[in-house]
Protein backbone atom coordinates (compact mmCIF):
# COMPACT_ATOMS: atom_id res chain seq x y z
CA UNK A 1 0.00 0.00 0.00
CA UNK A 2 1.80 3.11 1.42
CA UNK A 3 4.04 4.54 -1.47
CA UNK A 4 4.71 0.78 -2.25
CA UNK A 5 7.84 0.77 -4.93
CA UNK A 6 8.13 4.63 -3.89
CA UNK A 7 12.28 5.07 -4.20
CA UNK A 8 13.65 7.88 -1.38
CA UNK A 9 17.21 8.79 -1.20
CA UNK A 10 18.00 9.57 2.28
CA UNK A 11 21.44 11.53 3.04
CA UNK A 12 23.87 11.83 5.83
CA UNK A 13 26.42 13.91 7.04
CA UNK A 14 30.15 11.92 8.21
CA UNK A 15 28.89 11.33 12.23
CA UNK A 16 27.71 8.87 14.50
CA UNK A 17 24.75 10.61 15.29
CA UNK A 18 23.27 11.10 11.55
CA UNK A 19 24.07 8.00 10.54
CA UNK A 20 22.15 6.78 13.28
CA UNK A 21 18.94 8.89 12.56
CA UNK A 22 19.95 7.85 9.21
CA UNK A 23 19.59 3.93 9.37
CA UNK A 24 15.79 4.45 11.72
CA UNK A 25 14.72 6.93 8.94
CA UNK A 26 15.71 3.87 6.70
CA UNK A 27 14.04 1.16 8.63
CA UNK A 28 10.81 2.90 9.02
CA UNK A 29 10.02 3.69 5.49
CA UNK A 30 11.16 0.21 4.34
CA UNK A 31 9.18 -1.39 6.98
CA UNK A 32 6.23 0.85 5.27
CA UNK A 33 6.95 -0.80 1.90
CA UNK A 34 9.18 2.05 0.37
CA UNK A 35 12.41 1.43 -1.56
CA UNK A 36 15.10 3.47 0.07
CA UNK A 37 18.97 3.94 -0.47
CA UNK A 38 21.14 5.52 1.70
CA UNK A 39 24.06 8.08 0.83
CA UNK A 40 26.35 8.97 3.44
CA UNK A 41 29.16 11.05 4.64
CA UNK A 42 28.10 13.97 2.72
CA UNK A 43 29.61 17.55 3.91
CA UNK A 44 26.82 19.58 5.43
CA UNK A 45 26.81 21.92 1.91
CA UNK A 46 27.21 18.47 -0.17
CA UNK A 47 24.07 17.60 1.45
CA UNK A 48 22.53 20.59 1.17
CA UNK A 49 22.89 21.04 -2.95
CA UNK A 50 21.89 17.25 -3.42
CA UNK A 51 18.75 18.08 -1.41
CA UNK A 52 18.29 21.00 -3.93
CA UNK A 53 18.93 19.03 -6.87
CA UNK A 54 17.27 15.80 -6.05
CA UNK A 55 20.19 13.41 -6.01
CA UNK A 56 18.84 13.38 -1.97
CA UNK A 57 15.28 12.92 -0.84
CA UNK A 58 15.37 13.10 3.00
CA UNK A 59 17.92 14.13 5.39
CA UNK A 60 17.96 15.03 8.88
CA UNK A 61 19.31 18.56 9.63
CA UNK A 62 19.73 20.69 12.57
CA UNK A 63 17.63 23.96 12.43
CA UNK A 64 20.58 26.51 13.43
CA UNK A 65 22.66 25.28 10.83
CA UNK A 66 20.20 25.74 8.00
CA UNK A 67 19.76 29.28 8.96
CA UNK A 68 23.23 30.53 9.69
CA UNK A 69 24.93 28.51 6.69
CA UNK A 70 22.86 27.90 3.93
CA UNK A 71 20.24 30.37 4.51
CA UNK A 72 23.10 33.37 5.72
CA UNK A 73 20.45 34.36 8.18
CA UNK A 74 20.63 35.84 11.48
CA UNK A 75 20.67 33.51 14.29
CA UNK A 76 17.28 32.71 16.11
CA UNK A 77 17.11 31.75 19.71
CA UNK A 78 13.71 30.57 20.07
CA UNK A 79 13.67 26.90 18.91
CA UNK A 80 9.80 26.45 17.53
CA UNK A 81 10.78 30.38 16.00
CA UNK A 82 13.72 29.27 14.32
CA UNK A 83 11.41 25.94 12.69
CA UNK A 84 8.74 27.83 11.55
CA UNK A 85 10.96 30.50 9.73
CA UNK A 86 12.84 27.52 7.91
CA UNK A 87 9.23 26.09 6.95
CA UNK A 88 8.46 29.22 5.67
CA UNK A 89 11.72 30.12 3.88
CA UNK A 90 12.80 26.96 2.42
CA UNK A 91 9.32 26.52 0.87
CA UNK A 92 10.85 28.77 -2.14
CA UNK A 93 14.15 26.37 -2.38
CA UNK A 94 12.07 23.64 -2.78
CA UNK A 95 12.71 22.41 0.52
CA UNK A 96 9.69 21.15 3.18
CA UNK A 97 10.47 21.16 6.69
CA UNK A 98 8.67 18.43 9.29
CA UNK A 99 9.24 16.26 12.36
CA UNK A 100 11.38 18.29 14.70
CA UNK A 101 12.84 17.05 17.27
CA UNK A 102 13.92 17.73 21.14
CA UNK A 103 17.66 16.52 19.92
CA UNK A 104 19.52 19.62 20.44
CA UNK A 105 23.08 19.02 18.91
CA UNK A 106 24.63 22.59 19.13
CA UNK A 107 27.92 23.09 19.30
CA UNK A 108 30.02 23.56 22.69
CA UNK A 109 33.45 24.10 23.37
CA UNK A 110 35.22 21.54 25.90
CA UNK A 111 37.74 20.79 28.61
CA UNK A 112 39.27 17.80 30.26
CA UNK A 113 37.54 18.86 33.95
CA UNK A 114 40.48 18.55 35.70
CA UNK A 115 42.29 21.17 33.45
CA UNK A 116 39.57 23.65 33.46
CA UNK A 117 39.18 23.51 37.18
CA UNK A 118 42.77 23.93 37.26
CA UNK A 119 42.70 26.98 35.64
CA UNK A 120 39.59 28.04 36.82
CA UNK A 121 37.33 28.07 33.80
CA UNK A 122 33.96 27.12 33.86
CA UNK A 123 32.48 29.60 31.02
CA UNK A 124 33.18 30.72 27.61
CA UNK A 125 33.48 34.33 29.11
CA UNK A 126 36.62 32.88 31.43
CA UNK A 127 38.37 31.42 28.50
CA UNK A 128 38.09 34.44 26.38
CA UNK A 129 39.64 36.03 29.57
CA UNK A 130 42.14 33.31 30.31
CA UNK A 131 43.53 33.49 26.61
CA UNK A 132 43.78 37.26 26.70
CA UNK A 133 46.32 37.35 29.85
CA UNK A 134 48.10 33.95 28.49
CA UNK A 135 48.88 34.37 24.99
CA UNK A 136 50.06 31.36 22.90
CA UNK A 137 48.90 28.81 25.71
CA UNK A 138 46.05 27.26 25.23
CA UNK A 139 45.58 24.98 22.02
CA UNK A 140 42.36 24.98 20.50
CA UNK A 141 41.16 22.08 18.00
CA UNK A 142 38.68 22.94 16.01
CA UNK A 143 37.57 20.80 12.36
CA UNK A 144 37.43 23.22 8.91
CA UNK A 145 33.52 23.29 9.46
CA UNK A 146 33.88 25.11 12.54
CA UNK A 147 36.54 27.13 11.94
CA UNK A 148 35.44 29.01 9.20
CA UNK A 149 31.35 29.12 9.47
CA UNK A 150 29.75 32.55 10.86
CA UNK A 151 28.04 30.30 13.30
CA UNK A 152 31.77 28.35 14.38
CA UNK A 153 34.73 30.19 15.45
CA UNK A 154 34.97 33.52 13.91
CA UNK A 155 30.94 34.18 15.41
CA UNK A 156 32.56 32.69 18.28
CA UNK A 157 35.27 34.89 18.71
CA UNK A 158 33.60 37.90 18.01
CA UNK A 159 31.19 37.67 20.18
CA UNK A 160 33.30 36.90 22.99
CA UNK A 161 35.91 39.63 21.74
CA UNK A 162 39.20 37.51 22.02
CA UNK A 163 41.06 35.08 19.48
CA UNK A 164 43.31 32.16 19.49
CA UNK A 165 45.79 33.36 17.30
CA UNK A 166 46.43 31.46 14.05
CA UNK A 167 49.32 29.44 15.73
CA UNK A 168 47.42 27.98 18.53
CA UNK A 169 44.35 26.14 16.15
CA UNK A 170 44.77 22.43 15.13
CA UNK A 171 42.56 21.12 12.63
CA UNK A 172 41.12 17.67 12.79
CA UNK A 173 38.32 15.70 12.01
CA UNK A 174 35.27 16.06 14.47
CA UNK A 175 35.06 12.80 15.53
CA UNK A 176 39.16 12.43 16.89
CA UNK A 177 38.66 15.92 19.03
CA UNK A 178 37.84 14.22 22.43
CA UNK A 179 40.17 12.05 22.45
CA UNK A 180 42.79 13.96 21.39
CA UNK A 181 42.04 16.83 24.21
CA UNK A 182 41.79 13.33 26.41
CA UNK A 183 45.72 12.64 25.05
CA UNK A 184 46.30 16.66 26.64
CA UNK A 185 47.35 17.28 22.79
CA UNK A 186 44.50 20.25 23.11
CA UNK A 187 43.59 22.15 26.33
CA UNK A 188 40.32 23.48 24.32
CA UNK A 189 38.44 21.76 21.59
CA UNK A 190 34.82 21.75 19.53
CA UNK A 191 32.24 19.07 20.63
CA UNK A 192 28.92 18.45 19.80
CA UNK A 193 26.83 18.53 22.84
CA UNK A 194 25.21 15.18 22.32
CA UNK A 195 28.09 13.49 21.76
CA UNK A 196 28.55 10.82 24.98
CA UNK A 197 32.59 11.06 24.48
CA UNK A 198 32.41 14.37 26.34
CA UNK A 199 31.06 12.54 29.49
CA UNK A 200 33.24 9.53 29.12
CA UNK A 201 36.26 11.40 28.58
CA UNK A 202 35.17 13.37 31.68
CA UNK A 203 35.05 16.87 29.57
CA UNK A 204 33.09 19.60 30.34
CA UNK A 205 31.26 21.84 27.86
CA UNK A 206 32.11 25.75 28.87
CA UNK A 207 29.17 27.85 29.86
CA UNK A 208 28.23 29.59 26.84
CA UNK A 209 27.62 33.18 29.39
CA UNK A 210 26.66 35.18 26.11
CA UNK A 211 24.35 33.01 24.46
CA UNK A 212 26.21 32.82 21.28
CA UNK A 213 24.94 29.20 20.32
CA UNK A 214 21.77 28.95 18.82
CA UNK A 215 19.59 26.03 19.16
CA UNK A 216 19.92 23.18 16.57
CA UNK A 217 17.28 20.87 16.93
CA UNK A 218 17.42 18.16 14.33
CA UNK A 219 14.08 17.91 12.28
CA UNK A 220 13.62 16.35 8.69
CA UNK A 221 14.10 17.82 5.43
CA UNK A 222 12.29 16.24 2.56
CA UNK A 223 12.04 17.71 -1.06
CA UNK A 224 9.23 19.43 -1.43
CA UNK A 225 8.06 17.43 -4.89
CA UNK A 226 8.88 13.97 -2.84
CA UNK A 227 6.55 15.33 0.20
CA UNK A 228 3.48 16.45 -2.18
CA UNK A 229 3.65 12.72 -3.59
CA UNK A 230 3.93 10.47 -0.32
CA UNK A 231 2.43 12.76 2.64
CA UNK A 232 1.70 10.11 4.60
CA UNK A 233 6.09 10.12 4.76
CA UNK A 234 5.79 12.64 8.15
CA UNK A 235 3.07 10.95 10.14
CA UNK A 236 5.19 7.58 9.43
CA UNK A 237 8.49 9.52 10.74
CA UNK A 238 6.52 11.85 13.85
CA UNK A 239 6.57 9.09 16.40
CA UNK A 240 10.75 8.24 15.54
CA UNK A 241 10.55 12.38 16.28
CA UNK A 242 8.96 12.28 19.20
CA UNK A 243 10.88 10.02 21.35
CA UNK A 244 13.95 11.50 20.64
CA UNK A 245 15.48 14.06 22.87
CA UNK A 246 18.86 14.88 23.57
CA UNK A 247 19.16 12.41 26.31
CA UNK A 248 18.05 9.79 24.07
CA UNK A 249 20.02 10.53 21.27
CA UNK A 250 23.43 10.81 23.39
CA UNK A 251 22.37 7.25 24.76
CA UNK A 252 22.25 5.85 21.42
CA UNK A 253 25.66 7.91 20.10
CA UNK A 254 27.09 5.94 23.24
CA UNK A 255 26.60 2.60 21.88
CA UNK A 256 28.15 3.38 19.16
CA UNK A 257 31.05 5.29 19.58
CA UNK A 258 31.66 3.97 23.40
CA UNK A 259 30.62 0.50 23.37
CA UNK A 260 31.70 -0.27 19.08
CA UNK A 261 27.78 -1.39 18.59
CA UNK A 262 27.25 -0.94 15.07
CA UNK A 263 24.59 1.49 13.75
CA UNK A 264 22.71 -0.90 12.37
CA UNK A 265 21.66 -3.13 15.41
CA UNK A 266 21.67 0.02 17.99
CA UNK A 267 18.96 1.59 15.32
CA UNK A 268 17.42 -1.43 14.77
CA UNK A 269 17.08 -2.57 18.25
CA UNK A 270 16.22 1.10 19.47
CA UNK A 271 13.20 0.82 16.90
CA UNK A 272 11.83 -2.23 18.35
CA UNK A 273 12.17 -1.35 21.80
CA UNK A 274 10.46 1.23 21.46
CA UNK A 275 7.47 -0.53 19.16
CA UNK A 276 8.11 1.89 15.76
CA UNK A 277 9.17 -0.99 14.09
CA UNK A 278 7.24 -4.67 13.60
N1 LIG B 1 25.93 20.70 14.48
C1 LIG B 1 26.83 20.39 15.56
C2 LIG B 1 26.76 20.53 13.28
C3 LIG B 1 27.62 19.41 13.64
C4 LIG B 1 27.35 19.18 15.08
C5 LIG B 1 24.90 19.71 14.56
C6 LIG B 1 25.40 22.03 14.60
C7 LIG B 1 26.03 20.30 11.98
O1 LIG B 1 25.98 19.19 11.48
O2 LIG B 1 25.53 21.24 11.42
Amino acid sequence: YLGFGDSITIGAKSFTEQYLLSEMTYFILEDAGYQVRQVENLGSNVLRSALENGQVDVSWEYTGTAIATYLNMEPITDPEEAYETLQEVDRENGLHWMNISNVNNTYALIMNRAQAEELEIQSLSDLAQYVKDNPGEIRMGTDAAFANRADGLPGLQETYEFEFGNGNIEYMDAGLLYEALYNEELEVAMGYETDARIDDYDQIILEDDHTFFAPYNAAVQIRLDVFEDNPEIEQLLQPLADILDSERMRALNYQVDIERQSVAIVAYDFLIEEGLIE
